[in-house]
């Protein structure tokens, strides 16, 4: 398999992730420098010009959720996705979707400097809310977590999530709020990150 990644990118996420299923020597790292990935080459791989993208024979996946989950699926006897009969995989799913899809919403809007009046008025249209509800539901993720989101087993749900919560807390999106402290300091103590320096920066 070959991953085309950037330093300075989400890519980042997906490292950990190989440490934790074990495949760090499956999968070749191809750096794409940001001034190629949008040059004929790599857009022949990935048209969005983006990455991670991660190729395995004839499959082209990009989107981080995308590849944490074929990862996660593929690589099943690890144990980081539930089986597709394993009545956790629904929430497994929920918060694989929630990460990719609500909480980056909102960390690209205040990335941007979309302000909490703006995104309040038009609540009913985006896809988290508000910032007070994205907030109340990670807290009520974390409180029934024991002490993962599914229980006493890991998964690549729990993985991306900490990722998120511990790149938007380091870049001041999100606050550091008491409640996500217990849930973030136990993936910390993971051997995949415990030498990541901007995963223990929080
Ligand atoms: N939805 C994509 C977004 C990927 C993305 O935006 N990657 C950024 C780096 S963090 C990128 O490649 N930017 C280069 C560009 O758009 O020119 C995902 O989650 O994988």
């Amino acid at each position: 398999m070959k991953l085309y990644s950037n330093p300075r990118s989400r890519s980042n996420t997906i490292l950990p992730l190989l440490k934790e299923l074990d495949i760090e020597s499956e999968v070749e790292i191809i750096e794409v420098p940001y001034e190629v990935m949008h040059q004929a080459a790599y857009l022949k791989i990935n048209p969005m010009g983006k990455v991670p993208c991660l190729v395995d024979g004839t499959a082209v996946i990009s989107e981080t959720a995308a590849i944490f989950s074929y990862l996660a699926d593929k690589f099943s006897d690890k144990g980081l996705a539930p089986a597709l009969d394993d009545p956790k995989r629904g929430e497994y799913l929920k918060w694989m979707f929630f990460c990719h899809g609500p909480l980056t919403e909102y960390m690209d809007m205040k990335n941007v400097g979309i302000s909490t009046e703006l995104m309040d008025e038009k609540r009913g249209s985006l896809s988290f809310g508000n910032e007070k509800i994205l907030l109340d539901f990670i807290k009520t993720g974390f409180a029934q977590a024991q002490p993962y989101l599914l229980g006493d087993k890991i998964s690549a749900a729990d993985l991306y999530l900490a990722y998120w919560m511990v790149y938007a807390i380091s870049f001041k999106i999100l606050p550091y709020l008491d409640e996500f402290k217990p849930f973030i300091q136990q993936i910390q103590q993971r051997e995949s990150v415990k030498n990541v320096h901007w995963f223990q920066s929080v």
